[in-house]
């Protein structure tokens, strides 16, 4: 029998080491991870940093602590890692280690990263650097680091050096919980979910036609009747102001600005159903009215007394009344309170589709509106409707559908966000197959949402024009958190990106190879989204 030769059998062992190797040994390459919104700048090292429970997390400053233990909770349920959190100036080896450094070029939310096999660098000018830096850091893990309960590991990212900072000082969702109430804890949830992908801005649509969301203490019928509902009918609900400082607070802690709106003149039957002396001769639709406890039959339409309630979809129907100092105080009482509880610097005003406002009286509206923001401390926001008032450079505008006013708000110095309904709202249907959405602004497949350059989608508006992008979730058919993620996954990540991302390192063909990697990080994050078979899904 033929006996096998020594070096055969070398080869051999060899081969099996390299083989057991290979399923221990994550991708090597930094540069072919496929983060999300796509960083600016990546160089690989080619090696591997193993995180083990031996790893320590040190902030530099005490002031980074919450930073640190944000970063140990994030790590701990899939690793099952309790690893220890000190202050500490010097980078020792064998840790994850956050600073704070002077170096401009980085900006308000920039940041450094760099894996060594000995260690881990964050560094950025601002604490909200860190928190993105942070971000990346989870992406460069295997998928399964997002699990919520104990997984095998190991836990092997790649070395090498990321520089980073985004495009758009403005990245943003929106979320209507007035069509649909949802509850802090979704609320919270969204929150992190659009952090991860480093979005600064949550705006919250608080009123509508179908339901009042926001407790206002000195008109406390707003939420007891106007929130009492919602479209189909269901019980509605609110958050006390109490609650809305709560998910302000949680939305700080991971950089979110919280900007309120509330939707007005138009838009606004949940409040004229609490207070008749609003009513701007309203007439609810046919088809949604609910009897509220201040409407005894007939439907006195045209009347100052308080409307029905309203569970319906349609838009453009209803209006504050023009000629009552009340209305004005009214809306001065709610921008103060709403003011008072939110830290950041921007009131939303709504102003869309006041069909059933006189257009003399939508520019009387607008402009005293601008002025009350301003008596509050605050800039004001509005849909894009509102650059036929007097606005100027303090004022920013937010483009949705008409290429006429986004040009007309540039034109007298006002800044844009740029949300156009063809584009970016995560409400419009994926394809003609899908049932959950609506389709009036078109399709908007994975592709088709990415593939467009804020800069360049309005005549005549250019970046500087423009503060950033926001990606608004309109609620009419979203009853719950699944529903929600299915219509802003995958989506949204893309639109985060946008808004990150230079628009010269962009496009579709690499984009789409990054997504289907982030597949398994949103299974393992329990994200419920939509598989368009436009993405190469990772297995
Ligand atoms: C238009 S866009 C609206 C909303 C609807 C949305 C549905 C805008 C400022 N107004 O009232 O919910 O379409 O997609």
């Amino acid at each position: 029998m033929k006996s096998f030769s020594k070096p055969f059998f070398t080869i051999l062992i060899a081969l099996f080491m390299l083989s057991s190797c290979a399923t221990d040994t994550p991708s090597t390459n930094l540069a072919e991870v496929g983060i999300i919104p796509k960083v600016v700048s990546v160089t690989a090292a080619g090696e591997s940093f193993q995180l083990t429970n031996d790893v320590a997390i040190h902030v530099a400053t005490e002031d980074l602590m919450p930073l640190g233990k944000y970063l140990v909770e994030r790590l701990k349920p899939a690793t099952g890692f309790e690893l220890t959190l000190s202050t500490s100036k010097e980078e020792a080896s064998n840790t994850i280690h956050l600073s704070l450094v002077s170096d401009e070029a980085l900006g308000n939310e920039g940041y450094d990263l760099s894996i060594t096999t000995d260690g881990i660098k964050i560094s950025a000018s601002k604490p909200a650097g860190l928190f993105y830096g942070i971000q990346t850091l989870r992406q460069l893990f295997p998928p399964t680091i997002e699990a919520s309960t104990k997984q095998e590991g190991p836990w092997y990212i790649a070395t090498g050096t990321i520089r980073d900072f985004p495009t758009y000082a403005w990245r943003g969702a929106m979320l209507d919980v007035a069509r649909h109430f949802f509850s802090v804890e979704d609320v919270k949830r969204y929150i992190d979910l659009i952090s991860y992908y480093k979005m600064n801005t949550l705006h919250l649509h608080l009123s509508d036609d179908q339901g009042w969301r926001i407790e206002i203490k000195s008109w406390p019928k707003l939420t007891t009747i106007g929130g009492s509902t919602e479209v189909g009918g269901g019980e509605g609900g609110f958050y006390t102001q109490e609650q809305y400082s709560e998910i302000v607070a949680y939305a700080a802690s991971r950089f979110i600005t919280i900007v309120p709106e509330i939707d007005l003149p138009g838009h606004i039957n949940s409040a004229l159903a609490s207070y008749g002396e609003l009513n701007g001769g309203t007439i609810v639709p046919e088809e949604g009215r609910k009897k509220s406890p201040l409407t005894s039959s007939p439907i006195l339409g045209g009347e100052p007394v308080p409307t029905d309630l309203y569970t319906g979809t349609e838009v453009g129907w209803s209006t504050l009344r023009v000629e009552k100092e009340i209305t004005f105080q009214f809306i001065d009482d709610v921008l103060r309170e709403i003011a008072a509880i939110t830290p950041g610097p921007y009131l939303h005003i709504g102003g869309d589709e006041a069909a059933a406002t006189k257009k003399e009286d939508y520019i009387i509206f607008i402009n005293r509106f601008t002025e009350m923001v301003r008596s509050h401390g605050k800039i004001m926001i509005g849909w894009e409707e509102i650059a036929q008032g007097n606005i100027d450079s303090n004022v920013i505008v937010q483009h949705w559908h008409s290429q006429k006013y986004a040009q007309e708000a540039v034109e007298k110095n006002a800044r844009l966000i740029m949300s156009p309904a063809n584009r970016a709202y995560l409400d419009m249907k994926y394809d003609s197959t899908t049932t959950l959405g609506l389709k009036w602004a078109g399709y908007i497949e994975v592709d088709h949402g990415y593939n467009w350059n804020p800069a360049t989608e309005v005549e005549g508006v250019t970046s500087e024009n423009i503060l950033g992008v926001e990606a608004p979730l309109w609620s009419e058919t979203v009853t719950n958190m699944d529903e929600i993620e299915f219509l802003a996954f995958p989506r949204l990540p893309g639109y985060a990106e946008i808004g990150w991302s230079p628009a010269e390192t962009r496009n579709w063909d690499e984009y789409k190879v990054r997504l289907g990697k982030h597949g398994k990080y949103m299974k393992a994050r329990g994200i419920d989204f939509y598989e368009s078979k436009l993405v190469p899904w990772e297995e």
